[in-house]
């Protein structure tokens, strides 16, 4: 019973010292499995091409908070994704950052630093600006909470009725919830459901001169749409830590419109030791029979 590692080669000797601390057998990547009967898991961000070498696979981990870019898996075979306070912490961190940005019109004031332009913006109050959060799952509470502390009057939606430290709105309320979101942040995974989300008609139904700040994934987002929200000023600026397809090609005018400000999918990169205890805890968990950590509902899609 071993798990296989099939993730970014520089967090490997990390995972190397944990795993050989727990007694937890490791194989290194594809060249060292010598017994394909043996891999009980394989901790990856994409999995193998042919899975079916493995007979006695269980489980696949992703190696970050998603996994809409993960391939059906066989039957039988468990998805999880990696729990990491790590990860939350550093996506709430970007929302922070990227939410106190459009709060204080950093897109304008970039633009105007490059011409020598000294012309300043109204001044507001955080408590005078409701930032509304799509999805309150780990990551949107976390964000929301940090926001509330700075003063901005937070709510959420997610998918089913929900309470926590900030109004939640259920999915059925959305319009209700747009229309009271100056700054939209999006925390989505991305599904059948989401994707598309924001889109002309969820664009139009916020207030009008919103932000948007988004880093679920690219393909949540129709990025015509947001050129027709800005241009019509329904949209005063974006920030974008994903985008469809990933890179964003060069030339994008998304790259080039100083309305929005792209980073390039840094909200988090999975701590390579917080990603280890995550794997050797589905370990112990598939050894003792006990529910997966981060087990992912196929049907939900997340
Ligand atoms: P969770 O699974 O903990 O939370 C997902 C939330 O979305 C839940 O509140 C869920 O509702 C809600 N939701 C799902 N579908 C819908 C729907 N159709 N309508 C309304 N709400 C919905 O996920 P995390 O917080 O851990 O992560 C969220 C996403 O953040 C990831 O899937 C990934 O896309 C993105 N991410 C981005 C990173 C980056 O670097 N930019 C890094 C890590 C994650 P309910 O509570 O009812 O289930
Ligand atoms: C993740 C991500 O899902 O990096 O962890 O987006």
């Amino acid at each position: 019973m071993s798990l296989l590692f099939h993730s970014t080669a520089a967090r490997l000797p990390v995972w190397r010292s944990l795993f050989a601390a727990d007694g937890e057998p490791l194989i290194e990547g594809e060249d060292a499995v010598t017994d394909p009967a043996g891999v009980t898991a394989i901790a990856c961000w994409v999995p193998p091409a042919d899975l079916s070498r493995y007979p006695n696979l269980r489980a696949v981990i992703s190696v970050g908070a998603g996994v809409d870019h993960l391939p059906p898996l066989p039957d039988g075979v468990a998805l999880s994704r990696t729990l990491a306070p790590g990860i939350e912490a550093m996506v709430r961190d970007w929302v922070v950052m990227a939410t106190l940005m459009l709060h204080r019109d950093m897109p304008a004031y970039l633009e105007q630093a490059r011409a020598g332009d000294w012309c300043s913006h109204p001044v507001r109050l955080a408590s005078s600006r409701r930032v509304g959060i799509l999805g309150m799952g780990r990551i949107g509470a976390l964000a929301a909470e940090s926001l509330q502390s700075l003063g901005f009057e937070v709510a959420g939606l997610s998918r089913s009725e929900r309470t926590g430290a900030v109004p939640i709105f259920a999915a059925s309320q959305i319009d209700a919830f747009l229309a009271r979101s100056d700054l939209l942040v999006c925390l989505l995974p991305l599904t059948p459901e989401t994707r598309g989300i924001l889109n002309a008609k969820t664009l139009s139904a916020l207030p009008r001169g919103a932000g948007l700040i988004h880093a679920g994934r690219g393909a949540h987002l129709d990025p015509e749409a947001l050129r027709a929200a800005l241009d019509d000023g329904q949209i005063s600026a974006a920030m974008l830590d994903v985008t469809d397809p990933e890179p964003l090609p060069q030339g994008h005018w998304m790259w080039r419109d100083p309305r929005v400000i792209v980073t390039p999918h840094v909200g988090a990169n999975t701590d390579a030791a917080e990603g280890a205890r995550h794997a050797l805890a589905v370990m112990r968990a598939l050894r003792d029979g006990t529910p997966l950590p981060g087990l992912v509902d196929r049907a939900r899609g997340y």
